[in-house]
């Protein structure tokens, strides 16, 4: 299985994340975006997006990091991050859902304006962007927080994809100033997701 990822991303971070605590074989392709590797004719004919990450799997190619942790996790059900109920699995598919459209668009928004962007000479973060970030992620971050208080993890008291999809923004919280100092609950969840050696083993510092 090749893995193709660009480490430092909170987006390569689940997926590296998931397949080491599973104990998934792979190869880390790294894809180069400072330099344009995604947008090589080889890469954009495994992602048409020219987006990392992207799964190989003997022929088999499949972008969307949440799908790809979903992927890794039917691999290994006896991993446990994939519930085999009905309604527990649904849970989970609602978090990820949940992520796509307000979590991550969020999250990435601050990282993208306080971090990024001096990366990739793009300039000073746009006060319009960084406002829209904040609201957002208070007011996602609260209903986080309010889902998370009484519970070891997302979804009750088991490890599942969800605190993947989930915490992996929270590595960029301090430095992309997230604005979530009142938010205990999940302060103490993501303290809870770096003891795990696959969480801390696939933080990668970036270039900033
Ligand atoms: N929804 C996608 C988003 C992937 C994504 O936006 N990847 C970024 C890096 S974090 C990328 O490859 N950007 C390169 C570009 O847009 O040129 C996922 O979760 O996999």
């Amino acid at each position: 299985m090749k893995l193709h990822v660009a480490p430092p991303s909170p987006r390569a971070f689940k997926v590296l994340a998931v397949a080491r605590y599973l104990g998934v074989d792979f190869d880390l392709c790294p894809v180069d975006l400072l330099n344009g590797a995604n947008f090589r004719p080889e890469f954009v004919a495994l992602n048409p997006n020219k987006k990392m990450p992207v799964l190989e799997d003997d022929g088999f190619v499949l972008w969307e990091s949440d799908a790809i942790i979903q992927y890794l996790a039917s691999k290994k059900p006896e991993g446990g991050l994939l519930p085999a109920d009905r309604r527990d699995r649904a849970d989970v598919a609602r978090w990820q859902f949940w992520q796509n459209a307000h979590w991550d668009p969020a999250c990435s928004t601050l990282v993208f304006e306080r971090l990024v962007k001096k990366v990739f000479g793009q300039g000073d973060p746009d006060p319009v962007q960084v406002e829209k970030g904040e609201a957002d992620v208070r007011r996602f971050g609260g209903v986080l927080n309010n889902c998370l208080a009484g519970h070891r993890f997302l979804c009750n008291n088991t490890l599942t994809l969800a605190d993947f999809s989930i915490g992996s923004w929270l590595n960029y919280a301090d430095r992309a100033r997230y604005p979530i100092d009142d938010f205990h609950e999940i302060r103490r969840w993501h303290a809870e997701l770096m003891e795990m050696p696959a969480w801390r083993e696939s933080i990668v510092a970036p270039p900033f």
